[in-house]
């Protein structure tokens, strides 16, 4: 593996460190890079969003309260994640936070996790498979996110604008988000990404993002959605850094997985 690889590994894993130190990612923006201006320009000192656009847009804590990772409500009983994600804290202690916009509030739910799948294959983000679906124990009450079907392939052509949310870090190694952020990202082709990384695989995962950067998910946004409209087209999985020129965010490619995520979207344990 070339350095760069190798480099990308190690900022994968960062939302594990992330975990330790608490949490980090959100949607990072900086003036000098952002492409045009405008409305743009608001992402910047943090886009925020609103859950009423956006309702499964959630997050997961640890048993302390610490925000480590987005996730996609994907039925009622059901989030998809990043498998890096479901894999940095034991199942027992995750909590999947439903409803609430700002962190800092009581806001919505707070459900527990009852199970844990994790695609087969999935050793590190830079690897892809970097997805999980954990069933929670009691129901979500917020509308879930589409799955991609076969006619769905259009969204990944070269420049679909989507929407990347989360609460990570809005700066690269700066402070997280209190509040759910969102940035527009246009999805990059397969010939650009395999260029940005050596570790692109078409098959498992998406790019999006401006090739002058500046507009990206960061540390802690890890596990979150993006979406067309309200089609889940990807997953926050790594990146190199956070709004980089010519290092777009990667994104695991939801339509690779949508029937294992349907068919344990419909999971329920009777024990749980
Ligand atoms: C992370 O460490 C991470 N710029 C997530 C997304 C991106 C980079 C790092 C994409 O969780």
């Amino acid at each position: 593996m070339s350095v760069k690889s190798r480099r990308s590994l190690l900022l994968a894993s960062g939302v594990l460190l992330a975990v330790a130190a608490v949490a980090v990612p959100v949607v990072v923006g900086t003036a000098s890079a952002e492409p045009g201006s405008g409305n743009q320009a608001r992402i910047v000192g943090g886009n925020q969003a609103s859950l009423a656009d956006h309702p499964y847009a959630v997050f997961l804590t640890d048993a302390g309260g610490n925000q480590f990772c987005g996730a996609v409500i994907v039925s009622s009983t059901a989030v998809a994640t990043a498998a890096h994600c479901a894999k940095a804290v034991a199942k027992q202690d995750v909590r999947v936070v439903a409803g609430r916009e700002d962190k800092r509030t009581e806001d919505g739910q707070v459900l527990g996790v009852s199970k844990v799948w994790i695609s087969q294959g999935y050793s590190d983000p830079t690897q892809g498979d970097d997805v999980a679906v954990l069933t929670v124990r009691g129901q979500l009450d917020y509308r879930p996110a589409k799955l991609p079907d076969s006619g769905d392939a259009g969204l990944y052509a070269q420049g679909t604008q989507a929407t990347v949310l989360g609460w990570g870090r809005i700066a690269d190694g700066g402070a997280r988000s209190d509040y759910l952020r969102s940035a527009e990202v246009p999805v990059v082709s397969d010939s650009e990404c395999r260029s940005d990384y050596s570790v692109y695989d078409q098959k498992t995962m998406v790019c999006a993002g401006y090739r002058e950067g500046g507009i990206d998910a960061c540390q802690g946004d890890s596990g979150g959605p993006l979406v067309v409209g309200d089609t889940l087209i990807g997953i926050v999985s790594f990146g190199d850094g956070c709004g980089k020129a010519g290092k777009p965010g990667v994104y695991t490619r939801v339509s690779a997985y949508a029937d294992d995520i349907k068919s344990q979207a419909r999971t329920r344990t009777l024990f749980p």
